[in-house]
């Protein structure tokens, strides 16, 4: 007779590709079985009672314990943060090892370890960010560090202490397409933000609200087109992150049209937030703070392009790009004071732990976007980019037992979102008030009951470090431009 170390019955099992009613076993971690009516014997059985199974988010992009340049810190480490992605029915996450200019990479992932280790409690893997290219870091350390399991990278196109410029951008995409790595762009002109900023910083309009005037849209499609245009020069895959309105939709889209591959990624503050949450009046000037990101939300009116960019197949993933700071104290949002102009306030907001529910609740049961298309933008995909398919991201036999059941709920029986309900460690939340239809009942990740009917159950450091594979193979592309 089998043994298992968990059985979860009657699951309505979601994947990409499926829908059907099974049993999932599992053993040592992984699922090791799926039939109806699985025989053998458990440790643990779990019945999810024909409710809606899903595999565990992968949330491609996410920011925990990132040393700052500003004397700012960020709300969540890797227990705050990984406990509040548990919650919100996340199983893996990718944070960022951020290279310091004059130091080396491998500093940064070797001081990443450190804070992950002993914290983490649920797997991980490493993003790199790329502040730094030199010839040295391009060609020795990259390469290197790719070998070892850092296979995705991003750079950025502004913010003084990261930006590359062109020529950079250039060597970057190359080695990527050299040993078989993503590159994920933050996409805004650097110098047109500079002049703006100045520009509204003399006229005197310093609140928060003007962070989305100093950040127009133009400055994030101008950079969208030119990220892809160095692309397409290198010949080699890209993700644009956080996209986050019609017109860089509408880039993307022209160079899909051109046959490029071009992945694009959303996050739920383009969906859910709009540039009025940065404040409509200046009587309480910080209030607005707690929306700026950058991107910032955009109007209204763009919010229909993104959902119809998650429907279409146009963008790939769907990420949190959670990066907390407290509205409280003196190292989050007011770390220059009370009422520093909008340019001085950190940017980034919470959204680790409802990004699944809010793309449940608002995508699935809207009827905006199917379960499987779900599925894909919050955990397939995110594990096929950046190498750790068919690990994470699916419900297969062999898999990692990553899954979440969720609770749907009736009408007039909404969940409101609070703060206080919520598990990272910032002080607000900028989705206070929203009424969701769906919020995960229970996670499992790597076969541990993790988050089980309001209650967290894991221990700090149980998450495991995962080393990526290589999304593609080295100097894949046209071979008319091989000598690149
Ligand atoms: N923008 C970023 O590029 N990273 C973190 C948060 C933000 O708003
Ligand atoms: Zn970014
Ligand atoms: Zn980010």
């Amino acid at each position: 007779m089998s043994k298992y170390d968990l059985i979860i019955r009657n699951a309505d099992i979601a994947t990409v590709g499926d829908r059907y009613r099974a049993d999932i076993g599992v053993r040592d971690g992984r699922i090791s079985a799926i039939a109806q009516g699985l025989e053998g014997q458990a440790v643990r059985e779990l019945d999810a009672g024909g409710r809606l199974v899903t595999p565990g988010g992968v949330d491609g992009h996410c920011h925990f314990d990132q040393p700052t340049s500003d004397g700012s810190r960020f709300a969540d480490d890797f227990f705050t943060g990984t406990r509040s992605a548990a919650c919100g029915g996340t199983t893996t996450v990718l944070p960022f090892a951020a290279q310091q200019r004059g130091h080396s990479l491998q500093e940064a992932v070797d001081d990443y370890h450190r804070r992950a280790e002993g914290k983490a409690v649920i797997d991980y893997a490493f993003h790199l960010i790329v502040s730094d290219a030199t010839r040295d870091v391009t060609q020795r350390e990259l390469p290197a560090l790719i070998e070892k399991g850092y296979t995705s990278f991003k750079i950025y196109m502004t913010y003084d202490d990261m930006k590359l410029d062109d020529r950079q951008v250039i060597e970057v995409l190359a080695a990527a397409r050299k040993h078989g790595a993503m590159t994920m762009i933050h996409a805004e002109n650097s110098d047109c933000i500079a002049w703006l900023t100045e520009q509204l910083l003399d006229a005197g309009l310093t609140a928060p609200r003007y962070h989305a005037s100093s950040r127009p849209m133009a400055v994030e499609r101008e950079a969208t087109h030119r990220a892809i245009a160095l692309a397409e020069l290198v010949d080699t895959p890209i993700l644009i992150v956080h996209v986050s309105g019609r017109e860089a939709v509408e880039q993307i889209h022209w160079a899909r049209g051109r046959g490029l591959p071009i992945h694009a990624e959303t996050c739920p503050q383009y969906l859910f937030l709009s540039a009025e949450d940065l404040g409509i009046d200046d009587a309480d000037p910080m209030h607005g703070a707690r929306c700026i990101c950058s991107p910032p939300p955009r109007d209204k009116a763009n919010q229909p392009f993104i959902w119809n960019g998650l429907a279409s197949g146009l963008f790939s993933i769907v990420s949190s790009d959670h990066a907390p700071f407290n509205m409280n104290g003196p190292d989050g949002k007011r770390v220059a004071g009370e009422n520093a102009s909008f340019d001085r306030i950190p940017n980034g907001i919470p959204g680790v732990e409802t990004r699944l529910p809010l793309l449940m609740s608002e995508g699935v049961l809207a009827g905006r976007i199917d379960v499987h298309r779900f599925v894909e933008l919050t955990a397939t995909n995110p594990s096929r980019l950046y190498g750790l398919y068919p690990r994470k991201g699916t419900i297969a036999v062999g898999s990692d037992a990553d899954l979440v059941i969720w609770d749907v709920f009736g009408e007039g029986e909404e969940r409101t979102i609070e703060n206080a309900m919520l598990h990272h460690a910032a002080d607000y939340t900028p989705y206070e008030g929203m009424k969701l239809r769906a919020w995960p009942a229970v996670t499992v990740s790597r076969g541990r009951v993790v988050w089980k009917d309001g209650e967290f159950q894991a221990e700090p450091g149980s998450g495991a470090f995962l080393p990526c594979l290589r999304p593609r193979a080295p100097n894949a592309g046209n071979p008319l431009q091989k000598w690149i």
